[in-house]
């Protein structure tokens, strides 16, 4: 398998986090989406939607959509799982993974970051405010979904989800960008647990062949 990634994606993150889990091995194929690369002929081809991740399959088949990606994975290779299989169980891991994935990774993206400054000529300042409120927004629902129903160390339980899986990249981005994580005990103690495993740290932004400073 190839993946195409960038070294801090949070969507190529999830998916680095995901096959180190379950042991897979791929080559490591570096899209800088800083200055473009994303918008090339070349990978427009592989993903109409102009970013990362890609998987491209033994088979040459291109998956798109980290999540779609995600769920391709822990089909075909269901062991250790990622996704519990008591129907409930499975909800919360979602609903954690989605606040995420759908309600604060796609306005906090790139490219709504820089349309709010390109386009609409929003200042720098304003830029940070925005993506601190929606990741104050975002890590609220976290927050509040994990004091109900987490279990730890991880999400839920003592074995990695989905879960995990979106929350340490979405963590990793928002202290990156300055957010205050001081509301967030929960969030932060199991993002500090996943840290310390083996496979949480294979798949982090500086251990990647694309990453510079
Ligand atoms: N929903 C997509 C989002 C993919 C996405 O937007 N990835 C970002 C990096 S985290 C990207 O490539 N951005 C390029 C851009 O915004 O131009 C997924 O989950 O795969």
């Amino acid at each position: 398998m190839q993946l195409y990634s960038f070294f801090n994606s949070s969507t190529s993150y999830r998916v680095r986090i995901a096959l180190a889990i379950k042991g897979l091995a791929y080559d490591y194929q570096g899209v800088n989406i800083r200055i473009g690369d994303q918008l090339t002929e070349e990978h427009i081809a592989r993903n109409p939607s102009k970013g990362v991740p890609v998987l491209i399959l033994d088979d040459g088949q291109r998956l798109t959509q980290s999540m779609a990606i995600l769920d391709y994975l822990e089909r075909t290779y269901p062991t250790p799982a990622l996704l519990p299989d008591d129907p409930q169980l499975r909800t919360r891991v979602l609903e954690v993974a989605n606040v995420i994935a759908c309600d604060m990774h796609a306005i906090n993206n790139l490219r709504s970051l820089g349309y709010l400054k390109n386009v609409l000529d929003i200042s720098d300042k304003d830029k940070k405010v925005w993506y601190q409120h929606w990741v104050n927004q975002g890590l609220t629902a976290v927050e509040t979904l994990l004091e109900r129903h987490g279990v730890g160390p991880f999400c839920f339980g003592d074995q990695p989800t989905l879960a995990d899986c979106c929350l340490v990249p979405q963590v990793a981005n928002s202290i990156r960008f300055g957010c205050s994580m001081s509301g967030f005990p929960n969030v932060m103690a199991v993002y500090k647990h996943c840290q310390q495993q083996a496979a949480f740290q294979e798949a982090e932004p500086q251990r990647q062949p694309d990453f510079i400073e």
